[in-house]
């Protein structure tokens, strides 16, 4: 099969990749996207004429997906860095000898796509054109994987123009890895590989993704945690800047000034509550770029500038409710893809932590009628904990007027975060860069369902929110953060770690979170202006106790226990990061372990 005559490119590098894995995955035709809406609509179709997506009566232009069971969420222990050398994947990714996985996976891929149409998706992650953004081309036998990429990366026929007969592009191969026999189709049910099948797999020294398996969100968008943080981060490495797994937001305050904060938080920490939060203090306002992925890097004035490389949310649907997250809320009120979520009878979607009881009888996401038993609290869920949503970033209410500026946006403060109970103050700034830098290197949280093969309710360290999804040796990765501090001194950025999750030793919690963080943003904004009310303490700089205005239900007392530096909590901290942390780094970069030893210094 050849295809160059019906390809719109005369880029041969792309039109022979496109051809070689054409012949092996050998898919019954071949369809080149141009990201039009007649194409999403045709696609759409597909899918509804196949049993595979529900139209929504209640949500114009949306529509509803059930995956499969072994298909709900990013598996860990099927994604691969697959660097020549293990030392370059480091101690906390999963390495494979690249040759012996390409073996494994190109006898999987043959035939692959046979009866499936394969469809070239050409993506630019971040503006069409911007010097921050990259382009990828993503081959997928999955008319899904095409909706979900139309809606969170730039799509189509003007990224071809830009790549041209040469530019660069990474290739991403996907496929759902269940070839039709003849004649056969899905039966409306979601096609996927079994678990021990699935393969995410990264070639960072090619700058390579192929994927095999799976059709759910991070698996098989690919532009999204495979091309934006892992082959990404291994590109910002050599290249001179940042990939980061943050949220970006703009703060302005009564006077109509403005500051850019970008945030790490592991999965589940209330990232995309924080990308659009609503401010409960007077005057003041909240705008979002981006809600999961932050590209910097440093402009001529020695500023790190970001962009959100993505054009859409994919959020979690289960506990986000008008209460908790209204501008989430209203940007999934059209055009909208659901997975996972439950269906009413008119034809509305519906999760746990909504924000409103069932209404009446539901299909969960297992295709199963479903009734609300308040009484029972064993109760299997409605929808999956993974349940997501997938929708424009235009639609949201607060979405910043400049969130694809193609310059990016001058960031003035970087924010670390985790659910910690304990030991961690509501917020502290670090000292300088590499105490910054020191601060991302502990970042720990609880961990929830995100991950399908983590167990739920332990702690587990995530470095700058970056475990799953940094493509090299993480001690290089810290080594990296440390050597842009020196190579952009004058950046001005201002580090914080914050913890909206402590608890009382009765298990109550201290901090109201969702709007009332805004408290803490406001801080923020000050000690980047110099007019924040601040201490210095062991740990860093702090809020004195009247710098942030107390929130209805929190006392003074309360305020208190949440700015105290728990000494013999910070000791036990840092003998864990050392025994169980930085101990799985023979590179550890000599400024961390300054950094650590500085800190135990002060808290003696
Ligand atoms: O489970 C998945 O496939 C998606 S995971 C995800 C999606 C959007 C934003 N962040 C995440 C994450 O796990 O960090
Ligand atoms: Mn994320």
């Amino acid at each position: 099969m050849s295809i160059s005559q019906n390809a719109p490119t005369r880029h041969a590098k792309l039109i022979a990749w496109v051809n070689e894995v054409a012949q092996m995955t050998q898919p019954d035709s071949i369809y080149w996207c141009n990201g039009t809406k007649k194409e999403y609509d045709a696609m759409i179709k597909i899918m509804v004429d196949g049993g595979l997506a529900t139209p929504l009566a209640k949500k114009p232009n949306s529509y509803l997906f059930r995956s499969d069971a072994s298909d709900v969420a990013r598996v860990e222990n099927r994604t691969y860095i697959a660097s020549k050398s293990k030392d370059d994947a480091g101690p906390t990714n999963n390495w494979i000898n690249p040759e012996e996985l390409k073996t494994t996976m190109r006898s999987l891929y043959k035939g692959c796509m046979k009866g499936r149409t394969m469809y070239v998706i050409p993506f630019s992650m971040g503006p069409i054109g911007s010097p921050i953004a990259k382009i990828g081309v993503e081959l997928s036998d999955s008319p899904y994987v095409v909706t979900n990429m139309h809606i969170m990366a730039r799509v189509g026929k003007k990224v071809l123009e830009v790549l041209g007969e040469n530019g660069e592009f990474i290739p991403c191969l996907h496929t759902v890895g269940k070839p039709l026999l003849s004649c056969q189709d899905d039966s409306g049910k979601w096609p996927c590989a079994p678990l021990d099948k699935k393969y995410i797999a990264h070639f960072p020294e090619t700058r390579e993704i192929w994927s095999y398996g799976s059709g759910y969100g991070g698996n098989a968008l690919l532009g999204k945690k495979c091309l934006a943080l892992r082959i990404a981060s291994v590109q910002a490495r050599d290249e001179g800047w940042l990939a980061e797994h943050m949220l970006i937001l703009k703060v302005t305050n009564p006077e109509g000034k403005s500051k850019y904060v970008a945030a790490a938080f592991p999965s589940a920490c209330g990232k995309t509550n924080l990308a659009m939060l609503v401010p409960t203090i007077e005057g003041w306002k909240v705008e979002t770029v981006g809600d999961d992925i932050a590209w910097m890097k440093p402009g001529k004035d020695g500023k790190l500038y970001a962009i959100n490389p993505e054009a859409g949310f994919f959020g979690v649907a289960p506990g986000t409710a008008m209460d908790t997250n209204p501008n989430a809320m209203l940007s999934i009120t059209a055009n909208t893809i659901f997975t996972n979520v439950a269906l009413t009878e008119d034809g509305d979607v519906w999760w746990e932590g909504i924000g409103y009881d069932a209404p009446g009888k539901l299909i969960d996401w297992t295709g199963k009628p479903w009734i609300q038993d308040k009484g029972n609290k064993s109760q299997a869920p409605s929808a999956h904990a993974n349940a997501r949503f997938t929708a424009p970033a235009q639609q949201c209410p607060a979405i910043a007027a400049n969130f694809d500026d193609p310059a990016g946006v001058p960031i003035d403060a970087i924010l670390f975060g985790g659910r910690r109970p304990s030991t961690i103050p509501l917020v502290h700034q670090a000292k300088s860069w590499n105490h910054g830098v020191f601060m991302g290197s502990i970042v720990g949280s609880e961990i929830t369902a995100a991950a399908l093969d983590l167990k739920a309710g332990t702690i587990r360290r995530d470095p700058f929110a970056m475990l799953p999804f940094c493509g090299y040796n993480m001690g290089d990765y810290f080594a990296h953060w440390v050597k842009m501090g020196e190579k952009n001194p004058n950046t001005g950025i201002k580090f914080f770690f914050v913890n909206w999750f402590r608890k009382t030793k009765e298990g109550k919690w201290l901090w109201p979170g969702y709007g009332e963080n805004s408290r803490v943003l406001k801080w923020v904004f000050e000690q980047c202006e110099g007019t924040g009310k601040s201490v210095e303490t062991p740990i860093g700089i702090m809020p004195t106790a009247d710098a942030i205005e107390l929130p209805a239900g929190v006392s003074a007392d309360d305020m208190k226990e949440l700015l105290t530096v728990d000494v013999e909590g910070w000791k036990a901290e840092l003998a864990d990061v050392k025994q169980n942390h930085y101990s799985k780094f023979s590179n550890l970069p000599k400024a961390l372990a300054e950094e650590l030893a500085a800190l135990e210094a002060r808290l003696a």
